[in-house]
This record gives structure tokens, sequence and C-alpha cells, in this order.
């Protein structure tokens, strides 16, 4: 797969770059927003970046979800989009760029990536059964627990501890999943879920080793693994790069390989497949294919178009193979890591090693005098947009929700504020900007004060929660 670009020929003369293997073709305004206007948008927003809109927002790292720029192919391929509402030649196409890429056998696609967990939930869990993941995420737990599933955490110790430098903190314990099995019987166990790149960990990968073992351990037990592949593109690339005998695979045969070892996937194509909307559910056994095929019309729309327009399934069908390319990967991560180094050098607290989509800023040692009651991810969120307009996301105990049976708050171990890079979208310098102006708000950290949550919505708060400032 690998082709000879600059960017592999500069590998071979020894050049370091991770320079973009494209160019701008063309370009969307931002606005400058002045401190007034920033102080009353948040007041507005109730201190919650969710609720700014984005008019009022200078750089946008509060997700690289739906926030990539498409390539001029792409937009080529938006053009060939076939509305039939049944059996859309795009449909084929995304089919077969899913069947390529990842190897499932049976695709029906979704609206974005929660239309598919919706749709694997209500099909593979019977309530009380549990469902063993490695960390969870907002969404997907959600959905589980709605259909009666019960979430246990199996990552590994170290990914719960920011300063932990293991290389494959996104991995699952196997030990942790034995004592579930052991525990509760496999018969209660719906199935594995397990993410490629773990986004609630700091993007953190899950090494092909764990995979290949974890696939052993559930076969024994009849247990199937389902695997979240939404940021897998990305997890290919620290396969690449840390684990032995990988170093000369391409990202698309480490994808493949890895996704062997699961019996289906669910993706949210908004984020490693270059899209602004889409996703999909692909399983290899036919009979659960024909429930969720029966199910997707309820939710979603018909099995060949799941709730999406022909032109989003041929830019994701496009998305999904350059999302595989080699080049692409390097200068993705790299840019990442760019922004990951400068705030390193400058003493400000980070998860490490750096992920895969984003900087994670570890609020506990940032703001140690701020409890975590009183949120101070949220908070740092909060200040940075004072200062610059920079928006980013709470990922910490706002994001993790209240135990639905005790009605308390989930208090996990990593309290992070989330500096979410889109694809291909911002440059470096605007990654400095980034990084003077937290420093300027770390510098500032002695005086700054938490928040008390004044309104709190049901589900998934954090997107429309509401703060006020204490002090
Ligand atoms: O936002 P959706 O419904 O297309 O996808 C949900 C979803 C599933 N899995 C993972 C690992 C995600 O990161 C994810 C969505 N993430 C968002 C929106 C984010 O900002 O990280």
């Amino acid at each position: 797969m690998t082709q000879s670009t600059p960017q592999t020929m500069g590998q071979q003369f020894g050049r370091r770059s991770w320079a973009e293997p494209w160019k701008i073709k063309m370009v969307e305004p931002l606005r400058m927003v002045s401190r007034a206007e920033r102080e009353k948008a948040l007041a507005e927003a109730g201190y919650n970046t969710f609720l700014l809109r984005s008019e009022a927002v200078y750089i946008d790292l509060l997700t690289d979800s739906g926030t990539s720029a498409m390539s001029d192919r792409q937009w080529a391929g938006m053009m060939l989009g076939d509305e039939a509402y049944a059996g859309s030649r795009n449909f084929y196409n995304l089919e077969n760029a899913i069947q390529t890429y990842y190897g499932y056998r049976h695709i029906v696609p979704t609206h974005q990536g929660r239309g598919a967990e919706h749709l694997l939930s209500q099909t593979t869990i019977k309530p009380g059964q549990y469902v063993p993941g490695n960390m969870y995420f907002t969404t997907t737990r959600l959905h589980q627990e709605m259909a009666g599933g019960i979430f246990v955490d199996v990552i590994i110790d170290e990914a719960h501890d920011p300063a932990n430098l293991h290389p494959f903190k996104g991995n699952v314990d196997l030990g942790k999943v034995e004592a579930l099995i052991q525990e509760k019987g496999a018969a209660n166990i719906a199935y594995i879920s397990l993410a490629g790149t773990v986004n609630m960990a700091g993007g953190q990968p899950v090494s092909m080793q764990n995979v290949r073992e974890l696939r052993a351990l559930c076969d024994r037990h009849g247990i199937k693994i389902y695997l979240d592949a939404t940021r897998m593109a990305e997890n290919a690339y620290f396969i690449q790069e840390r684990e032995p005998g990988y170093a000369d695979k391409s990202i698309a045969a480490i994808v493949l390989e890895f996704c062997s070892y699961t019996h289906g996937g669910w993706m949210s194509a908004k984020k490693d497949s270059l899209v602004n909307i889409g996703g999909w559910l692909a399983v290899n056994d036919w009979d659960l294919f024909e429930e969720l095929r029966n199910l997707v019309v309820v939710f979603e729309g018909l099995h060949t178009y799941g709730g999406l327009a022909g032109r989003d399934m041929e830019a994701m069908a496009i998305g999904t193979a350059e999302s595989m390319q080699d080049d692409h990967i390097r200068a993705r991560i790299g840019q990442v890591r760019y922004l990951g180094q400068l705030l390193t050098d400058w003493g400000i607290p980070i998860v490490q090693p750096v992920g895969g989509h984003a900087i994670f800023v570890d609020a506990r040692r940032f703001y140690p005098h701020i409890p975590q009651g009183e949120f101070p991810a949220q908070t740092l969120a909060a200040q940075l947009y004072l200062d610059s307009g920079i928006r980013s996301m709470e990922r910490g105990v706002v994001s993790a929700g209240r135990n639905a049976k005790t009605g308390d708050h989930y208090y996990p171990k990593l309290e992070l504020t989330r500096l979410t890079i889109p694809r291909r979208v911002y440059t470096q310098a605007h990654m400095d900007v980034v990084a003077e102006s937290l420093k300027i708000v770390y510098d500032n950290r002695e005086q700054t004060r938490g928040l008390r949550m004044v309104y709190e919505p049901k589900y998934l708060r954090f997107f429309q929660a509401r703060f006020e400032p204490l002090g």
C-alpha cells in the first residue's frame, strides 16, 4: 500500500517532517472574537463550550467528529450521489469499501456512530447482561444501559494514570475479563465492547497481541467481540510504530488483521473516515445481520441508506480509502504530537503518551486546588475559551454522568480537557496559538476558581449542562 511519495522519500533521505500530503485548495475565513464578546458568549452558554455558537469560536477543537475537511475526490463523489430510495449505487460502493478495508461481511449503514450503537445494543444485549469494555464511551455505554446491559470497565489499570507511559494503554486486562467470566458466567456476558484507540483514555491504542489473545480467551467461552472502529486507522499507526513485526506492514493491512480477530464492528465515520456525517455497523454473522437489517428500517431508514443521502455514502466510501493511506495517518498523528510536544516542553500536564486524535490536558494537575466536584476540566475549557476563543471539551466528571441505579456522580480517575484536532483543517501555526493560549491560562491557574452545575439534563449531560463560576 505504501506508495513512493514526498513523505516516504523524505523518510529514505532521513528527513523527519510529518508535513501533510496535500495542499489547500479552498479556505474558510476564521473570525477573531474580542474578549468582551467571549465573556458574554460564555456566560450565555452557561460555561459549557457545547452551548457556544460556533460563530463565537476562533479555533474549534471541540471535537474531531464530523469536522474534517473533505478531499477534492470526496467532493467530486458528492456529485455522483444516486439518491434512489432503494439500492443506491453509492451504498454498494460503501459496502465494497468496508468489506475491503475492515473485512466484515455484512454492512448496515447508519446516520452516525450512535445509530449503530443503538442497533447493536438492542439486538445483542439481554437485560441484566454484562458488557465489558476497554473504558466507557459516553454514547456507547448509554445505549448499552438503555438496552438493559451493565457496563464493566476491563481496561488495564495503566489507562487510568495520565502519566503512565505504557505504549498500549488501550489494552484490555485479560485477567479482569477472566475474573468477570468466572464470577458472572459466560452466558451473562453480552459481548466484549472493544474500542480501537480509546477516546476517554486519551486516544490510547490497543496492541495486536492484545486483541489476538482476547479473541483466544473469548473463543474458549463462546463470547463475541464487537469493535468500535471509529478511530481504528489511527490505532493501526501505533501498532505500526510500536509493535514488533508491524513496521513494514501498511495501515490498511494492520486494520484488516485487527478486525479479523473481532466478530463485527461499528463506526462513527465522522472521525477516521473523513466525512461530516455517516456511520455503519458490520457483522460476519448472517442471522444477526438479518435482525439488524430489519431493525435499521425502524430507526434509521432502508438498509441501503440507513439515514444517509447517496452522496454522503459516496463521500464515506472514498474517505474510507483515504483514511487508510499511510502518509495521511502519519501527518494526522504528527500534527497532534507537534502540539503535545510544545505543551510538554512548557511543563503543561497532559496525558502521556500523546494519543491519536487529541491532546488531553490533565486538569487535576493543572488545577490541583479545584476539587473534582467543582469541575476542574470544565473550568479549564471555559478559561481557555475566555483567553483566546479556542473551544475545547470536558472529559471528566461531567462527561462520566451518574450511576443510573444509585444516582451518584461517577468520579472518573481521569479529569481531562480535550483539545481535539480536526483532520486536514488547521495548520501548524494554529497549533502554536493553541499552545500559547494554554500557557497563559496555566500561568494564571492559581487565581482560577471552579464551577457549580446549575442545570443538568437526564441523558449525556455534558452536552447541555449549565454552570456558574464559584467565588
Ligand atoms: O458521534 P457519533 O454518534 O457519530 O459516534 C459516537 C462515538 C462512538 N464511539 C467513539 C469512540 C466516539 O468517539 C464517538 C463519538 N465521539 C465524539 C462525538 C467525540 O467528540 O469524541
